[in-house]
C-alpha cells in the first residue's frame, strides 16, 4: 500500500502556505484534523485540531482520486504562512500516519497514475523555474509543440510498423514494389523530421539554461564598466588601475526575454602577478565555453586581441568619447551613453538567433535529445535493412526509444533521473 505523503506546495515567506496531502489516508487524516469536511473540491474554513490542541484555522479542500493532481485522494490545507504553523501541522500529520514527501514525489505518483507524462512533468518543472518571458513560452508553447510532434511521430511509426508487418506476410513473388518504396519513403520522412528537431535542440537547450556571454579584452579597456552598464547595476569594481578585475564576475541579464549570464573577466596580458595570471587563465577558460565573446578594445587606439577560435565574436570599441576618427566596429561610451542602445539591440538580436528553434519541436533536455536520436538512428537502420523481418525489428526498437520520451515505458532509472531533479512539493 502507498504511503500518504505531504509537503508544502507554495514557497517560503508568504502569508499563506498551501500543504498538499496525497495517498490512501489523505482524506481520513484531513478529517481527523478538520472534523467535518466540505464536499469534494469545495473550500471550507476549518479549525485544525490535533489531540485537543488548536494548530491553525485553514482553508481545507479535498480532491478525491482519480480527479486530483496525483490521481490519488488528495487534500490541500491553506495554512497561515508562519514556519511554526507549518511545523506544528506537519508534526500532527506525521502523528496521524502521513510522512513528508520526497522531492518530485507528487509528480512521480501523477505519472504512475497516468495523470502526467514525462514531457508534461519536465515542462511543468521548466515553467516553475522560468525566469524570463522566453523561458516561460518555451515551457508552455514549446512543450506543447513537442508533445504534438511526439504524438504524430508515434502515430506515423505505428502505421509504418503495421505496413511493414503486412509486407512480411506477403509471399515474396507478389511483393508489390511500389508499396515497399512508399513505406521506405515514409520512414525516411519521419527520420528527417526527427533530425530537424535534433538540429534545433541546442537552441532550445540554450534557452532553457540561459546563454553565456563573456566580455574579453585587454586590461583597463572598460570591460567592467561595460558589464555594469549592461546589467544596470554596480556588479564589478571599476578603477583606472589596469588589472583591477581578477575573478570572473557574472550576473544575469535579460535580453529580449532570453536569459543571459554575462561575465566580466580579467584583462588579458602577460603578468608576473600570480593572482592576476590566474585571473587571465580563468578568463580564457570561460571564454572558450561561451556562446558569444564580446571582444572589447578601448579608444582612442582600439586594438583587438586574439580570441579563442570557433566561438562567435562581437567586436565593441569602448570609450567612444575618446575616439578621434570613426571605426568600423560598434563603438560605445559609458561616459556619454553613445552606442549603448545599439549594442543592446545587437546583443538582443544575437540572443534571439542563438535560441531560435525555427518552429521545430523544442527538445530542451539531454534526456529528450537522446530518446529522439535513438529513434531516428533506429529508423536509419530500418531503412538500410532489406530483410523485412530485420527491418520490422528496427522499427520496433524505434518505437521503444520513442516511448521513452513520454515515459510510456516506465524504466525505473528514467523516472529517477527525471523526478529527482524536482524540488519538494512538486
Ligand atoms: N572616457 C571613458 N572612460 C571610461 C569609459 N569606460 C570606462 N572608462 C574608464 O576606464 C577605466 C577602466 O575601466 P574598467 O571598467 O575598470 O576597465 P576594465 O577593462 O574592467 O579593466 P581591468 O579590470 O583592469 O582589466 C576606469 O577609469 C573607467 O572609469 C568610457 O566609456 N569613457
Ligand atoms: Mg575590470
Amino acid at each position: 500500500m502507498m504511503d500518504t505523503i505531504f509537503a508544502p506546495i507554495t514557497g517560503r515567506g508568504g502569508a499563506v502556505t498551501v500543504l498538499r496531502l496525497s495517498g490512501p489516508a489523505a482524506l481520513a487524516i484531513t478529517a481527523a484534523l478538520a472534523k467535518n469536511l466540505a464536499p469534494p473540491r469545495h473550500a471550507g474554513l476549518r479549525k485544525l485540531v490535533w489531540r485537543g490542541r488548536l494548530l491553525d484555522t485553514a482553508l481545507v479542500v479535498t480532491f478525491p482520486g482519480p480527479n486530483s493532481f496525483t490521481g490519488e485522494d488528495c487534500a490541500e490545507l491553506s495554512l497561515h504562512g508562519g514556519r511554526a504553523v507549518l511545523a506544528a501541522v506537519s508534526e500532527a500529520l506525521i502523528a496521524a500516519g502521513a510522512r513528508p514527501a520526497e522531492p518530485g514525489e507528487f509528480s512521480r505518483r501523477a505519472h504512475l497514475n497516468g495523470r502526467l507524462d514525462l514531457l508534461e512533468a519536465e515542462a511543468m518543472a521548466d515553467l516553475i523555474a522560468a525566469e524570463t518571458e522566453a523561458q516561460r513560452r518555451l515551457a508552455v508553447e514549446g512543450a506543447g509543440a513537442l508533445q504534438q510532434s511526439c504524438a504524430r511521430w508515434r502515430e506515423e511509426l505505428r502505421q509504418v510498423m503495421a505496413q511493414q508487418e503486412a509486407l512480411i506476410d506477403f509471399p515474396d513473388e507478389d511483393l508489390p514494389q511500389e508499396v515497399e518504396a512508399r513505406l521506405l519513403g515514409r520512414i525516411a520522412a519521419l527520420a528527417k523530421e526527427m533530425y530537424r528537431a535534433l538540429a534545433a535542440a541546442p537552441a532550445a537547450e540554450r534557452l532553457r539554461e540561459g546563454l553565456e556571454f563573456v566580455i574579453l579584452g585587454p586590461p583597463n579597456a572598460g570591460k567592467s564598466t561595460l558589464m555594469n552598464e549592461l546589467a544596470g547595476e554596480d556588479v564589478a569594481i571599476v578603477s583606472a588601475i589596469p588589472g583591477t578585475t581578477r575573478d570572473i564576475v557574472g550576473t544575469r541579464v535579460d535580453f529580449g526575454g532570453v536569459p543571459v549570464h554575462l561575465t566580466d573577466t580579467a584583462g588579458l596580458r602577460d603578468t608576473e602577478d600570480e593572482i592576476e595570471a590566474e585571473g587571465v587563465r580563468r578568463a580564457r577558460h570561460r571564454a572558450a565555453k561561451a556562446d558569444l565573446i564580446i571582444a572589447v578594445a578601448a579608444a582612442p587606439n582600439p586594438e583587438f586581441l586574439d580570441v579563442p577560435q570557433g566561438i562567435e565574436v562581437l567586436r565593441v570599441v569602448t570609450k567612444a568619447d575618446l575616439l578621434v576618427k570613426s571605426v568600423a566596429d560598434l563603438a560605445v561610451s559609458a561616459a556619454n551613453g553613445a552606442g549603448m542602445a545599439a549594442l543592446r539591440t545587437r546583443l538582443t538580436d544575437i540572443a534571439a538567433r542563438l535560441t531560435d528553434t525555427k518552429g521545430a519541436a523544442a527538445l530542451s533536455r539531454p534526456r529528450q535529445i537522446a530518446c529522439v536520436r535513438d529513434t531516428a538512428q533506429a529508423l536509419d537502420r530500418a531503412l538500410a535493412n532489406e530483410e523485412p523481418e530485420l527491418r520490422g525489428e528496427e522499427l520496433r526498437s524505434a518505437a521503444h526509444a520513442l516511448a521513452r520520451l513520454t515515459g510510456q515505458i516506465g524504466v525505473e532509472e528514467i523516472l529517477d533521473a527525471v523526478f529527482s531533479g524536482f524540488c519538494i512539493g512538486k
